[in-house]
């Protein structure tokens, strides 16, 4: 009764959002899971997709260097300033709270004059590769929402890979280069992210941008950039939320791309400011990392809008009767119809995708497309009930909705667009069309669109 009672409400949803073809800035927060409606009478819940809000990661990680002794301080070293073999003032021992520079100090709230940063030994063993791997692990699958950010208290690493893992750390997958010599580096033509366009947006790419060793006092960063990405989907303005949304939606490569457990920093080349390594006074080359920014948030599959950090495990607190830490299955005695992520359409509420009781007869249990659910499998973006093309669009295999001229957006609810916004539009439509063989993964960093849309001033775009 209450599922009939869930389409109804939806149905309204739904035609409300159509009435509402002016769409606030506000869309898609997802912060609420559920809420109590009054309808026929009587008190009942509605369901709504979900997730967590975007926090600073850095607090829930483990770190781990590889090689363990890699850390200054043991023996004390004397360091030298890349740019002046003699200004030796830099010492780390590992003896000395001051002097010391263990890896935590990368995460340590910055701020404070000086600076507090980890440091590796020197290079040594010149010619010998000095690399270091630093690997963040969270022990949970999380969402990035913004650019991860490093900076550097030493000159930026001639050679660096960024790389992350989706399944705890068994394998990795390089997420970006960065070097002095893309090519010579890693046979990699050097390219910026604001080269990538909608078909690219999710290539792998080699960038000299931040390997400018010689510079570094104005500039110790390190990004890897999240925001640019995004703003390739969203557009110059939020025209283009519904289409976006859809996408998203329905794209796994795009969700898988911002998801990860670990990610880790291969630090190949230590900056060295010349062509030639001084191999009389090796003190000058080391890695010095003052901090490290990870945004995101725990990827609860749109089960959960709250995400907890307990005995040193972030879990997912789930809702609408589903368990785990990222609520990827349905609770004992809820496996009534088989679990699915929650969809973030329509928007701008999304569908919740409750897992129901196991004891509905199957007469009662509710068909999927007649729930408007959208299954990832076959990840429905339009249909007959719930979904209707507007102004004369045709749903195609549910894929889709074919639009007549002078409309678009992906229920065609649009009415017009003019000039470039058009052709931009269609180009984006025919870049991201889903995979035919679309599986079940989530995506959190919808509702972020329009926040970093706006924070960014739309004007860069
Ligand atoms: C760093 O990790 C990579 C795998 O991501 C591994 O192949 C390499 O040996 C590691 N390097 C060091 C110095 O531990
Ligand atoms: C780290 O330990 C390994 C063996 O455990 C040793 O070969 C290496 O020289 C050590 N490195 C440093 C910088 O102390
Ligand atoms: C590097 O050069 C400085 C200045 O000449 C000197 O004080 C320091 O001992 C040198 N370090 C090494 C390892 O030669
Ligand atoms: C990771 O989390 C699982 C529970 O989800 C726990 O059993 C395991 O011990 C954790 N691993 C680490 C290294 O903390
Ligand atoms: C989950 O199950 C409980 C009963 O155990 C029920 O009260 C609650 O309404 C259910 N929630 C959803 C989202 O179906
Ligand atoms: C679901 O509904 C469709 C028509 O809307 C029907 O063809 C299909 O057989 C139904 N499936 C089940 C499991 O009832
Ligand atoms: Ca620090």
């Amino acid at each position: 009764m209450h599922l009939l009672l869930v389409f109804v409400l939806q149905a309204l949803w739904v035609s409300w959002c159509h009435a509402t073809q002016h769409y606030p800035a506000s869309w898609g927060h997802y912060d609420v899971c559920k809420s109590q409606v009054y309808a026929e009478d009587r008190l009942a819940w509605h369901y709504m997709a979900c997730q967590p809000e975007a926090t600073d990661m850095t607090k829930y990680l483990r770190v781990s260097l590889d090689p363990p002794n890699i850390t200054c301080g043991d023996p004390p070293e004397m360091y030298c300033a890349l740019e002046n073999p003699y200004m030796c003032n830099n010492e780390c021992d590992a003896e000395t709270e001051e002097l010391a520079h263990p890896p935590e100090l990368m995460f340590d709230s910055e701020g404070r004059n000086p600076t507090t940063f980890w440091q590796s030994t020197s290079w040594k063993k010149y010619p010998k590769p000095l690399q270091v791997n630093i690997t963040l692990s969270w022990n949970k699958t999380i969402e990035l929402t913004d650019d991860i950010v490093l900076t550097f208290e030493s000159g930026r690493p001639e050679q660096l890979v960024l790389e992350k893992s989706l399944d705890y750390g068994r394998t990795w997958q390089p997420y970006q280069f960065y070097a002095a010599d893309c090519l010579d580096a890693f046979t990699m033509e050097p390219k910026a992210v604001h080269q990538l366009t909608q078909s690219s947006m999710l290539e792998i790419i080699c960038t000299e941008v931040y390997s400018t060793g010689y510079v570094w006092k104005y500039d110790k960063t390190v990004r890897f950039e999240i925001k640019d990405r995004f703003a390739l989907l969203a557009g110059p303005r939020l025209h283009n939320m519904a289409s976006l949304y859809g996408q998203l939606d329905t794209t796994k490569n795009l969700r898988d791309f911002f998801t990860l457990t670990d990610l880790r920093i291969r630090l190949l080349r230590p900056a060295t400011g010349a062509t030639m390594v001084d191999e009389n006074n090796l003190s000058r080359y080391f890695y010095a990392i003052s901090d490290i920014k990870v945004q995101g948030r725990c990827k609860c599959n749109l089960h959960a809008n709250s995400c907890v950090f307990d005995k040193g495990k972030l879990g997912c607190e789930c809702e609408h009767n589903t368990t785990g830490p990222d609520c990827a299955r349905c609770k004992r005695h809820f496996q009534g119809r088989a679990w699915s992520m929650g969809s973030y359409l329509p928007i701008p509420k999304g569908t919740a995708n409750i897992c129901i009781p196991n004891n509905l007869g199957t007469s009662v249990r509710p068909n999927a497309s007649s729930l408007g659910v959208a299954n990832r499998n076959q990840a429905r973006v339009c249909d007959h009930v719930l979904l209707r093309c507007q102004n004369g669009g045709v749903c195609h295999h549910h894929q889709r909705c074919q639009c007549p001229a002078g409309f678009s957006g992906i229920l065609c609810e649009k009415t017009q667009c003019q000039g470039d916004s058009c052709e931009e539009l269609q180009s984006r439509q025919t870049a991201l069309r889903p995979p035919p063989a679309a599986q079940t993964l989530p995506l959190a960093l919808l509702s972020l669109i329009p926040s970093l849309l706006a924070t960014r001033g739309l004007t860069s775009l």
